[in-house]
């Protein structure tokens, strides 16, 4: 595992063995696990898969060890069976962004590696066993400790050194960009989008607290350098962009909130930011869309896709190829070097990270990475409000019980946010300013007849359209919740 892992994170753009296992756990994890993991373990989901997939080969390994004592082939089997897995993980990764071959050579590395030591060991055994005198592979019982130690402390090293430079060729290339003005710069935020209730989500979210959705264990390696978004399929002309042509056209800025589907009533995966970049609508007009395409097929660095609806991309919605977040490169994890962003669709039919190529088609040709595991091919965001204030049991002074969160209803806008106390009536609460209608408002409302106790407070939102939120509760699958969020809070 040492080795493996050591030897991917020199080799740019390669999985480790353990990724490419997790990786294959990841696509081929029916829908309703990976549903229990984001609600169960959240972001952490990545790190704990990580986990099961090495405490696993750990309790292999063990196994191995103890039958080895004494039927050594089939300890030998076991780790050559293990490894056989992990060289065919890494032969249908989808992720690599390397070459086939390259992208074998540390899982291939590992069995030879696993193997040799797996003999040394049963050899050193098997001599301590045999009380024999000096033999040339022999380690005693403290050698023997020694070298397990050795080989646990290896493994550790590989995979920090793996976690350290897994990225490093993005990250330098990152580190030396500097973003041109926007042609079209984003209107300077209203004042008053902020309502002031200390505990409600900023109104812009800073990048360093934007939520993080995806399916990488490991972020793509992607440098701006060697990069370039293809855009073909049913197009008059195909284009081929370099980072610095993206650069060098009309940029522009636009405040967008993000929501991902898995987002429950009242959870954490929904983001505002400034995206600097293209308008697809520019784009797909530079190539010429043919007639009878209804659908984009998005396809990132690490081929996962995205199917989102042609007029969704063409309309005067901000969609764009955004390049920028919130006046930096984009980071990471949020896609570098370029993403999609198109306000009012769910991140899972619209935010491919890691952007290399757009496809013009129809939807009756292909079908996204979701569309295949039981999520719908249309996903609008379902409008939704939020409380931030109060947190789960918060307490508040008699006099000064203020109330606030945010409420979202991409490329519509929000009317009203109505607040309910112990299921009382509805009361208008106050919204901040409105910025644009592709990004959230924010809410606030100060309960003057507060009493005593414990309390619970509810809310929904109506937005422009003049519809308002179900109470009805929909699952996460196939396309989004709904329902009203309530928390519960005590006043003193
Ligand atoms: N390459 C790639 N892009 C992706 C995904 C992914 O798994 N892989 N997940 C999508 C989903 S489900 C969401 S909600 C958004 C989240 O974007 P963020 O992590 O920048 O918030 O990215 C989208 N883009
Ligand atoms: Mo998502």
């Amino acid at each position: 595992m040492a080795v493996g892992t050591g030897v991917a994170a020199l080799l740019q753009g390669v999985p480790s063995p353990i990724e490419s296992v997790g990786n294959r756990a990841i696509d081929y994890a029916p829908p309703f696990l990976k549903e229990f993991a984001v609600k169960q373990f959240g972001t952490a989901d990545k790190p704990i898969l990580i986990g099961g997939v090495v405490a696993t080969l750990a309790l292999l390994a063990v196994v191995a060890g103890i039958i080895g004592r004494k039927k050594p082939r089939v300890a030998i089997a076991v780790v050559g069976v293990i490894g056989l897995i992990a060289v065919l993980c890494a032969a249908i990764d989808r992720t690599t962004t390397a070459g086939r071959a390259l992208t074998l050579v540390p899982s291939v590395l590992t069995v030879v590696v696993s193997l040799g030591a797996l003999i040394l060991l049963l050899a050193t055994l098997r001599e301590r066993e045999e009380a024999a005198a000096a033999h040339p592979l022999g380690l005693g019982r403290r050698g023997f400790l020694k070298a397990s130690l050795g080989v646990t402390a290896l493994a550790v090293i590989g995979g920090a050194v793996g976690q350290l430079f897994g990225d490093a060729a993005a990250a330098a290339s990152r580190a030396g960009i500097r973003l041109p003005g926007a042609a079209k710069a984003a209107p300077a935020v209203p004042s008053g989008v902020e309502v002031g209730v200390k505990g409600v989500s900023e109104f812009v979210t800073p990048n360093r607290d934007f939520y993080r959705v995806d399916t990488a264990l490991r972020i793509p390696d992607v440098p701006a350098e060697g990069w370039s978004l293809r855009i073909h399929g049913m197009v008059d002309q195909e284009l081929n962009l370099s980072y610095r042509d993206l650069m060098n056209m009309p940029l522009e800025e636009h405040r967008v909130t993000l929501t991902c589907v898995s987002n429950e009533v009242g959870g954490p995966y929904v983001g505002n930011a400034l995206w600097l970049g293209v308008r697809t609508a520019t784009l797909l007009e530079m190539a010429g869309v043919q007639a009878g395409a209804d659908a984009i097929k998005s396809t990132s660095a690490d081929r996962w896709t995205a199917g989102s609806p042609i007029e969704t991309v063409t309309d005067d919605r901000n969609a764009m190829v955004a390049i920028g977040m919130n006046g930096e490169p984009l980071p990471l994890s949020h896609g570098f070097p370029a993403r999609l962003v198109i306000p009012g669709l769910y991140g899972f039919v619209s935010a491919t990270k890691w952007l290399t190529e757009i496809e013009v088609t129809k939807f009756s040709d292909f079908k996204g990475y979701w569309t295949t595991r039981d999520y719908t091919a249309l996903a609008p965001i379902k409008f939704s409000s939020r409380i931030d204030v109060p947190k789960s049991f918060q307490a508040f002074p008699q006099d000064k019980v203020r109330l606030g969160g945010v409420a979202w209803a991409q490329t519509v806008g929000i009317e009203k946010v109505e607040v309910s106390i112990d299921k009382g009536e509805w009361v208008e609460a106050t919204l901040g300013a409105e910025d644009n209608n592709e990004t959230w408002r924010q809410w606030s409302y100060q309960w003057d007849d507060a009493t005593p106790g414990n309390h619970q407070v509810t809310i929904r939102a109506t937005n422009k359209d003049g519809d308002t939120q179900t109470s009805e509760r929909a699952r996460i699958r196939p396309n989004g919740t709904t329902g009203w969020h309530s928390v519960q809070f005590r006043v003193e």
